[in-house]
C-alpha cells in the first residue's frame, strides 16, 4: 500500500490560458500568469492498494459515480503508466471553500492530486516536475504548485511546459481579490469544451493570440515595479479579450450573465470615484475584483449595497502546494 496527501490552493489567472495546442499533453497556445489565493484549497489523499479492483473517488465525503471519477482515473492512468505501477487507487478529496458556492476548482484539485501521488509513490519530484505532472490533469493546475504569482511557460513539449514562480518581493501580500458570486449554478460549458470550441471556430481567436506577448510583458513589468494600476489595467483588458473570443465562436457563447455586467459597471464606477480596482472573469459568471488590501474595505462597502455578505468572498495571496502527513 502506498499513500500520500497534499494540499493545494486555487489560482486565478490575470493573463488567461485559453486554448490548447496539444489536447492530449495539455500544452497551451499561450503563456498565462496567475495569482495563487489562500481562500480556496483542496486536500487530497491517495492510496494505491493491491486489494482494490478499480479506482474510486470520494469528494467531500460522497462517493462519486463513474463519470465524475473519469478525470481522476485518467490522471491515475498517466501516473501508473509513467511510473510503472499497476495498482488501483482510492482518492479522497475535500474542497475547502468559504461557502457552498460552487467554486470548487480543477486547479487546486488536480494540483493536490499530483502532489498526493508524488508523495505516495515517493517520486521525489522537484517543483518543475510536479508542475508538469499537475498540468496533465488540468492546465491551470500547473500554476497551483506555486504560491503568489506564477507564469505557465507554454513550452512546446511535455518537458518544456510548466509554471514558474514570479518573485514579487512580497508585493503579492499587499493585494486582495474580492469574489462576487452572482450565480452558484453549474456552468453550461466547461472551460475545456469552451476553449476547444473557441480555438476551432472563433474568428477572433487569432486576435487574442496576437496580444498575449504584450500583455504578459506589461504584467511582469507591473509586478516588478509594484505598479497596481498597470497590473490591474492589463488584467481587466486581457480578461475582456479572452471573453471576446467566445462571441466569435460557432455557435457563439458567453459566460457572462446580466449580473456579471452589473458588477463590471460597479467596478468602473468605483474606479472613476478614485478607488483603484479591476475585474476579471473565468469560465463562469462570477466576477473577481483585484484590489489593494488597503482599499478592500471601501470596495466591500460599495458592493455590500448590491450583494449579500455570502456573495462576497475575500481572498489574499496564497502559499504553494504542501505535502501533508497522513
Ligand atoms: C485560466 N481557465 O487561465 C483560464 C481562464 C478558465 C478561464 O484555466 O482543460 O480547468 O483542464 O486544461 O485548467 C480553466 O481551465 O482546463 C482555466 P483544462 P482548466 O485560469
Amino acid at each position: 500500500m502506498y499513500a500520500g496527501k497534499a494540499r493545494a490552493y486555487t489560482n486565478i489567472a490575470l493573463i488567461k490560458y485559453w486554448g490548447k495546442k496539444n489536447e492530449q499533453l495539455i500544452l497551451p497556445m499561450n503563456n498565462s500568469l496567475s495569482l495563487t489565493l489562500d481562500a480556496f484549497y483542496t486536500e487530497t489523499t491517495v492510496i494505491f492498494d493491491a486489494s482494490l479492483t478499480k479506482d474510486s473517488f470520494v469528494l467531500d465525503g460522497t462517493l462519486q459515480d463513474a463519470k465524475q471519477t473519469t478525470k481522476v482515473s485518467k490522471f491515475l492512468d498517466l501516473v501508473r503508466q509513467q511510473y510503472k505501477i499497476s495498482l488501483f487507487a482510492r482518492v479522497e478529496s475535500q474542497n475547502f471553500v468559504p461557502t457552498a458556492a460552487g467554486l470548487a476548482s480543477s486547479a487546486s484539485g488536480l494540483a493536490a492530486l499530483a502532489g498526493a501521488c508524488s508523495q505516495a509513490l515517493n517520486l521525489q519530484l522537484n517543483e518543475t516536475e510536479l508542475s508538469r505532472l499537475a498540468r496533465r490533469g488540468s492546465g491551470s493546475a500547473c500554476r497551483s504548485i506555486f504560491g503568489g504569482f506564477a507564469e505557465w511557460q507554454k513550452g512546446d513539449s511535455d518537458q518544456t511546459s510548466f509554471a514558474q514562480e514570479i518573485p514579487a518581493d512580497g508585493w503579492e501580500n499587499d493585494l486582495a481579490m474580492l469574489f462576487v458570486l452572482v450565480d452558484d449554478g453549474i456552468k453550461d460549458i466547461s472551460s475545456r469544451d469552451g476553449m476547444k470550441r473557441t480555438v476551432e471556430t472563433s474568428s477572433f481567436y487569432s486576435g487574442w493570440l496576437e496580444t498575449i506577448e504584450a500583455d504578459l510583458a506589461t504584467a511582469k513589468q507591473a509586478i516588478a515595479a509594484k505598479d497596481f494600476n498597470k497590473l490591474g489595467e492589463v488584467t481587466e483588458a486581457n480578461g475582456l479579450r479572452m471573453h471576446g473570443t467566445t462571441l466569435g465562436a460557432v455557435p457563439p457563447f458567453t459566460y457572462w450573465s446580466p449580473e456579471s455586467l452589473n458588477v463590471m459597471q460597479l467596478v468602473r464606477t468605483a474606479r472613476e470615484q478614485g478607488l483603484p480596482c479591476y475585474f476579471t472573469m473565468d469560465a463562469g459568471p462570477n466576477v473577481k475584483i483585484l484590489v489593494e488590501k488597503k482599499n478592500l474595505a471601501a470596495l466591500k462597502n460599495i458592493l455590500a449595497e448590491h450583494f449579500s455578505e455570502q456573495q462576497l468572498i475575500t481572498a489574499h495571496a496564497g502559499p504553494k502546494i504542501t505535502l501533508l502527513p497522513l
